[in-house]
């Protein structure tokens, strides 16, 4: 199923900009940019192409394979941008290696903490998976910038409503969010859901 066109009623097709391992390498800021966060493996990637409803960035059987930002822009017909997406490398993957994982905020946070033209940080957390004191780190620190985020939980499809509930309730706890906002890739569930907040947040 195609979800392109939600955005101000108007298709728009996905462009792979650039890979980022540096902050020199971001593109200039423009157009109004989402990042997609979460530990390695939770879906990030998954989440993307589900929203553009192409498959734009690479989904990983190996875990942690993302290391650069990869950032995408959204273009109407007139090939004008009307959104970047950027797609994060994941933290907190015990098995990669030390220096990854610990370098991971030395090349994420100038992003996050700079990027002018960040207006929403989706952060991702799996639902099959008990709350993570990473993401509640994460979450905390983009508090403290005053960034505005969406906490999703992935994977909802494989579980059964009633576990949904007590994933999604357990989450919002441990994270003190008000809401977390199921979706599954694989289904597509809570994606025009979340498409709202990211036309709100642009
Ligand atoms: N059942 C199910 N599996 C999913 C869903 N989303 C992603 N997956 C699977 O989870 C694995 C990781 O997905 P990715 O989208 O590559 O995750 P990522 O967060 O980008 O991973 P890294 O880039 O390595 O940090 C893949 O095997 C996907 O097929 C979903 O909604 N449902
Ligand atoms: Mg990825």
């Amino acid at each position: 199923m195609r979800w392109a066109g939600i955005l101000d009623g108007m298709r728009y097709t996905t462009q792979f900009l650039l890979s980022a391992t540096a902050a020199a390498q971001f593109p200039p800021p423009g157009a109004p940019e989402v990042a997609f966060l979460g530990r390695s493996n939770v879906g990030k990637s998954s989440l993307l192409n589900a929203l553009v409803g192409e498959r734009a960035a690479r989904v990983s059987s190996t875990p942690g394979r993302t290391r650069a930002i990869n950032f995408f822009a959204l273009l109407d017909k007139s090939e004008r941008r009307k959104l970047v997406f950027a797609d994060l490398p994941g933290y907190g993957y015990a098995k990669i290696s030390k220096s990854i994982s610990t370098g991971w905020p030395k090349f994420i946070e100038p992003y996050l903490a700079e990027r002018a033209a960040l207006v929403l940080c989706v952060c991702l957390v799996d639902a099959n998976v008990p709350p993570q004191a990473s993401d509640k780190q994460l979450l905390d620190w983009l508090r403290a910038e005053d960034r505005f985020f969406v906490v999703v939980a992935t994977k909802v499809d494989r579980l059964s409503g009633n576990e949904r509930a007590r994933s999604l309730t357990a989450l919002e706890k441990a994270l003190e969010v008000d809401e977390v906002v199921p979706v599954s890739a694989k289904t597509g569930i809570g994606i025009r859901e979340l498409w709202a907040r990211i036309e709100a947040a642009g």
